[in-house]
């Protein structure tokens, strides 16, 4: 019987695609999706629970309201805005975490999946290829979050059994979802300004590299993560996961292959800070060795797809104006 599964963060940009992916695979009845608020216009679309995951009661009556035997906790705050509030981004991140590894002992839940991040690493980790054991020294709110909810999650194998599983994504970038304040975000808003204005102002400097994955790879690795064997996953910390890593500048001369007049200019905020305190590239032959992961993206590949799709979306909107 395939299990019921809980996924927080549902409304986010790997929720909103993982809700749908995991619904495909295991059907509409199974996957309950949960966020602080009701998504607009998701009433229809399957199960959902308003929960709060600061709120440990509530964690339980979903629980035990819903059965629930697996839970994906994706719900989080990302890196530039937890450096805006990092009261909160410590309450949501790591106090949340707590609550829901927590009940996950109290409810025996077969499997839990936490998104940890390359916000682990600090300025004193190796840049290139960076390897999955180095020093954890990172300079953001929600990179020392990620690295203390790793911790947890490998106490909480060690001291109660609990199956918790965590992969170190990069940034993200999707078709669907709208990012929201993440130092990565701007390899998504670009593609959305390339097709709308036919012109961008990047947040980071052009020469700027970062780890990156495309969405469905990243839905696949999480996917395979949590279906994987249990003696195929012996670590409980976050797997370093790569795909791709490209610049800025990049990036706009891949889409400018699509978009030839595409323009872009660089102003470089305070997110650059954060960027440059994280690795260009990471090595992920533990995950590719242990439970053999491996990435179908590349940049090109990448990016024709989210001019497809996405040119598919503006076009239509255009006619219903
Ligand atoms: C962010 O930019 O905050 C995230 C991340 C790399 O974890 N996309």
């Amino acid at each position: 019987m395939t299990p019921r599964v809980l996924v927080t963060g549902s409304a986010g940009q790997v929720g909103s695609e993982l809700v749908p992916f995991l619904r495909s695979l295991y059907g509409s009845d199974r996957v309950v999706a949960a966020d602080i608020r009701r998504p607009p216009g998701s009433g229809d679309r399957g199960e959902f629970e308003q929960l709060d995951v600061t709120d440990s009661s509530a964690i339980d009556r979903v629980m035990a309201g819903r059965g629930i035997e697996v839970v994906y906790h994706l719900a989080g705050v990302l890196s530039a805005r937890g450096e805006e509030a990092p009261q909160l981004a410590w309450r949501v991140n790591v106090d949340g975490l707590r609550n829901m590894l927590e009940a996950a002992v109290r409810h025996r839940l077969a499997r839990v999946f936490w998104p940890s991040s390359i916000a682990v690493f600090g300025p004193d980790a190796p840049r290139e290829q960076t390897p999955q054991g180095c020093p954890l020294n990172p300079t953001t709110i929600y990179g020392v979050g990620k690295v203390a909810g790793e911790l947890l999650c490998n106490y909480y194998f060690t001291k109660y059994g609990l199956d918790v599983r965590c992969l170190r994504y990069p940034g993200l970038v999707s078709n669907m979802a709208p990012p929201g304040g993440g130092t990565t975000d701007y390899a998504v808003d670009i593609f959305h300004a390339a097709l709308s204005k036919g012109r961008y102002t990047c947040f980071l400097r052009e020469g700027t590299v970062l780890p990156m994955m495309y969405m469905p790879d990243a839905l696949r690795a999480t996917v395979e993560l949590m279906e994987a064997e249990q003696r195929s996953v012996p670590r409980h910390m976050g797997y370093n996961l790569a795909a791709v890593s490209f610049s800025a500048g990049e990036i706009a001369s891949e889409i400018r292959k699509h978009i030839p007049s595409f323009a872009v200019t660089y102003a470089p905020d305070e997110r650059q800070t954060i960027a440059d305190s994280w690795p260009k590239s990471v090595s992920d032959e533990e995950a590719r060795r242990d439970w053999g992961w491996s990435h179908r993206y590349d940049l090109a590949a990448m990016t024709s797809d989210m001019l497809a799709k996405l040119g598919a979306r503006h076009l239509r909107a255009e006619k219903d104006v």
